[in-house]
């Protein structure tokens, strides 16, 4: 750990020159007890950082000679990476008193922002040691000068009051604030309000409300209960000076708490909010997005910047939405806190503390004590909002393409012919901005003229359409949605305000202010009068963080967030609106960047609801914010042809589940680059099992088509035909997320928390709690190892029983086949699959029942016409035990057509098969069982699923 100082040493005013080395590791093994320590030892410590070199200057109290130093930089694991740096320093005598010091070091400075200094003195001649403690202190560390935040001493309660359960405090700056980055906001009012049992919202505002403030019609705060709150699941208890809270469960442990030692309790200026909170070592935290990330966070490593950019898979980069919303995983225990804001804010994980550094609004928190996963996913989406149900036919297959043969109406016919010519599963024909006039939003292009007759067809087929439309309005004389929007006038100005120009696709653009009170309508009527040249049946919305070819003029705070990794380089204003731009009342772009989309998802929305009075609408965003499940669905994005890509595809749809965004995919086969036969095929493996399933491929590159590669064909249509077959129970359970909010697409700890082998497996996921998928995510690999938790499971082709342990297993998987495997205790329940979901809804259904160790199992089905808001439906649940079925049916408005025509037993462990099968009580004539292996099946049946019965066999 030592490194011998190499010194010259000069006496009386002469220079010494001391080498100062950097050593690694934290303080803490030094023992203080041997040493003298002189905390008054250093003084007027100063750094700056520029260029990557971070430099500074001290002053010492005068010591004899042979004297060394040392800077210990108190580093964390992998966040700070400067092993081997020697940082020399140039030491000067300035009189007899006091020694000067000016040091520095280059080397790339942490991006994590989190950064404390100490200093050491060795008097080599009696060997003793002075210690600067004062100055470890700590630093806040952006572009531009590290600083310190020793006078950054927090607020004190200066008043309290409690009244119908909420506490209100008056809180006072103590001091005169440090002004890290802005002014101190010198008083603040703290609520503490118990909302549910498991919810209680901590809000820190700033008294004279001037801090931007989220509306709730925009992202909604939940509602408070009315009447008392008999037991909490949490205790709420603050320390008065300076002010810090902590929230615990009523067992004592403490969930957050934002009084972390050495750091400020508080820090509330006009543009710069910060606070941290108590972690406890390797926390398991998850969600804090949009990001390409492992799911589990590095506890010690993570920084998550939040600022819509539209920037394709960069690992641990911003990207296209923010949710400020974590849940951590605690001895198979779950919370999860909410910071209801949606200012530009960097969010850093580094061992045992979550900070929280966010350039405006106000502290906004909720916190949320789960104990389930679903509890806590259910508690959050309590606040912002279910996520929509989505219409069923967005269950099936989609293609998509940017440019290639894209470009006119036969050519996307030609791919969809060839699909369906190959046999492959297809429901929605998607059309990216080729389809459009000079890429104006609501027109056609040229190759398009056809366009509708053809949508007309495929509807025919009951096959769906979904087009592009991009925010940027071309300023084009006579373009009626720039006419139309200029009189009513919703498109977003300078201050002074002249419109805002940008560019993107169409050219020079005006972008809506969806703040606008005419916006809605505005929006509504185009899209409208777009649905008569182009029946589409859901949009699609892209370019929304809002992308901008241009960097515009915009205010830049003095803390520059990490936006796409490139502190202080990537302004704000990088490719997107200005910051200065001012929205309808005055509303400071620079406060709602993180909205653009969101609100624009709303907006859209509502227009396809206006336009199908009654039906659930669907429109995939590209965007989002806290809340945008509730209107919208999403995909993630550009990623590209890469195997890594195809990895984090995983990580990223299980964040949005937690992030109440359950429909959710990534482009299949790879948006940008070229893309292989051996990774298309496995990401059609993968892709099948995504909640939204779309293939979809840039401009510029060779076509990607399923059907173009016989292997890939073939794992399309094995992996394609197990989604069809189950969409019964996708549907179920996006019909649960709808409701209950439960996670589709989940992490294995989901429904096993208190399996910590769990925690940070993201290369597996289930579909519910019935059915685990192993897919292969490395070239050139044949088999596949993944974990499985306690209990059965089957695998999916054969029925026989693949593991009955919680361990690891080496699976075989060889080209075209992906390992997927069936819980047992669960009922799945399944139709004959057809190539579109229209025709798949049509067949019989039968019954998948993968018998647990009890030999038990049990399941549910949820049946309506797919498409209406607040459909008729009926609801049945199946429950299987010894050699009885029962069909019970708790909700009976929708009439299902198909019958239930065979039931599979998985882990059937008798040796004789069943002669007579009977329902309710009646023997079935035509109805047989057949055993193969351990799997029964009972075919011949006919059991209408509008009532009560009981199946049995002997
Ligand atoms: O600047 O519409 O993420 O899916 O194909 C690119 C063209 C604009 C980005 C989207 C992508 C889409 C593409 N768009």
């Amino acid at each position: 750990m030592w490194v011998t100082p190499r010194m010259s040493v000069r006496t009386g005013r002469t220079k010494i020159s001391l080498l100062i080395f950097l050593v690694l590791s934290c303080f803490c093994g030094q023992s203080h007890g041997q040493y003298v320590d002189d905390p008054s030892a250093i003084q007027n410590v100063t750094y700056t950082y520029e260029n990557y070199v971070l430099s500074g200057s001290m002053m010492l109290k005068s010591f004899p000679y042979n004297m060394n130093a040392y800077i210990y930089y108190q580093t964390y694991n992998g966040v700070w990476n400067f092993t081997g740096t020697i940082i020399t320093v140039h030491w000067q005598w300035e009189n007899a008193e006091v020694t000067y010091g000016n040091w520095s070091f280059s080397g790339p400075i942490s991006p994590y922002g989190i950064s404390k200094f100490y200093v050491l003195l060795q008097l080599v001649e009696t060997g003793a040691t002075y210690i600067d403690d004062n100055h470890g202190q700590y630093y806040a560390v952006a572009n531009g000068a590290p600083r310190s935040t020793a006078n950054c001493t927090g607020y004190d309660v200066v008043q309290t009051s409690v009244s119908s359960g909420v506490t209100n405090l008056n809180l006072a700056l103590n001091g005169n604030g440090c002004a890290l980055y802005s002014s101190d906001v010198k008083n603040l009012t703290v609520s503490i309000t118990p909302y549910t049992s498991d919810i209680v919202r901590i809000k820190i505002a700033d008294t004279a409300n001037k801090q931007w403030q989220l509306p709730a019609n925009v992202v909604p705060e939940g509602s408070a209960s009315t009447g008392t709150i008999k037991t909490k699941s949490y205790t709420v208890s603050y320390t008065k000076s300076p002010f810090t809270f902590q929230v615990s469960r009523p067992s004592g442990e403490v969930l957050f708490d934002t009084s972390v030692s050495g750091l400020p309790s508080l820090i509330f200026e006009n543009e710069y909010l910060e606070i941290s909170s108590v972690l406890p070592d390797n926390a398991n935290i998850y969600g804090l997005g949009d990001m390409a990330d492992s799911f589990r966070r590095p506890p010690d490593t993570t920084l998550q910047t939040l600022w819509n950019i539209d920037q394709g898979t960069t690992r641990k980069n911003n990207a296209y939405g923010s949710h400020p919303v974590y849940y951590e995983l605690r001895n198979g225990l779950v919370h999860g806190v909410f910071l209801r804001n949606s200012n530009g804010m960097d969010i850093a994980l580094v061992p045992g503390q979550i900070t929280y550094r966010v350039i405006g609004g106000v502290l906004d928190f909720y916190v949320f004590t789960g104990p389930t996963p679903a509890g806590a996913l259910d508690q959050y989406t309590s606040i912002i909002g279910k996520p929509a149900f989505v219409p069923r036919w967005t269950l099936g297959f989609h293609q998509c393409r940017y440019g290639g043969t894209w470009v006119s109406t036969q050519g996307i016919k030609d791919t969809v012919d060839s699909l369906q010519q190959a046999g492959l599963y297809l429901d929605t024909v998607w059309a990216d901005i080729n389809y459009m006039n000079a890429y104006d939003d609501f027109t056609l292009g040229s190759g398009f003229w056809d366009w509708n007759a053809y949508v007309a067809t495929l509807h025919q087929e009951h096959l769906y359409h979904v087009p592009i439309v991009d925010p940027g309005i071309p300023i084009v004389n006579g373009y009626r949605p720039y006419q139309d929007g200029l009189s009513s006038d919703v498109f977003l100005k300078w201050p002074n305000g002249s419109l805002f120009f940008g560019q993107v696709w169409p050219g020079v653009t005006v972008w809506a202010d969806w703040f606008h009170p005419e916006a809605g309508t505005w929006w509504s009527n185009e899209i409208k009068n777009f649905h008569q040249i182009d029946s589409f049946d859901g949009l699609w919305i892209d370019m929304n963080e809002a992308s901008n070819f241009v960097t515009p003029e915009g205010y830049e705070p003095a803390y520059t967030i990490n936006n796409d990794g490139a502190w202080g380089v990537t302004g704000l204003n990088t490719r997107t609106l200005s910051t200065n731009l001012t929205h309808y009342s005055g509303v400071a772009e620079y406060n709602v960047h993180n909205l653009f989309g969101h609100y624009e998802a709303i907006h859209t929305h509502n227009a396809l609801a206006a336009l199908n009075p009654g039906k659930r609408t669907f429109v995939l965003s590209r965007s989002s914010f806290a809340g945008t499940g509730h209107y919208s669905q999403k995909w993630n994005g550009d990623n590209a042809a890469t195997w890594d890509d195809l990895y984090l595809s995983i990580p990223q749809i299980m964040s949005n589940q937690l992030f109440g965004i359950p429909m959710v995919g990534s482009d299949i086969c790879g948006f940008n680059g070229e893309t292989t036969e051996e990774l298309c095929n496995r990401w059609a493996q993968l892709g099948a099992f995504y909640p939204f399933s779309r293939h979809h491929h840039s401009t510029g590159m060779n076509d990607s088509f399923f059907f173009l590669w016989e292997s890939v064909t073939e794992s399309a249509l094995k992996a394609y035909t197990i989604r069809y077959t189950l969409l019964p129970y996708l549907y179920g359970l996006m019909q649960q997320a709808s409701t209950i909010g439960n996670a589709v697409f989940r992490p294995l700890w989901w429904d096993n928390p208190s399996d910590s082998n769990t925690y940070g497996i993201d290369t597996q996921f289930t579909l519910g709690n019935g059915i685990l998928v192993t897919p292969v995510l490395t070239e050139g690999a044949t088999s596949v190892t993944g974990y499985f938790p306690d209990g059965i499971w089957y695998d999916w082709y054969t029925g026989g029983v693949e593991s009955s342990s919680a361990g690891y297993k080496t699976l075989d998987a060889n080209l075209t086949h992906v390992n997927v495997h069936i819980k047992g205790g669960v009922i799945l329940p399944a139709q004959y699959p057809a190539k579109t979901v229209y025709n798949t809804t049509q067949n019989p259904y039968f019954l998948i029942a993968a018998l647990d160790s009890k030999g038990t199992s049990s399941g549910s089905l949820y049946v309506d016409d797919g498409v209406s808001v607040r459909s008729a439906y009926t609801q049945l649940n199946f429950g299987l035990s010894g050699s009885s079925l029962t069909i019970g049916v708790s909700k009976n408005s929708f009439n299902i057509g198909p019958k239930l025509n065979s039931v599979q037993i998985l882990g059937f462990n008798a040796t004789s098969v069943p002669s007579t099968i009977y329902l309710n009580g009646r023997t079935i004539t035509g109805a047989k069982a057949s055993l193969s292996q351990q799997v029964l099946d009972i075919t011949g049946l006919s059991i209408g699923l509008n009532s009560n019965s009981v199946l049995q066999w002997k």
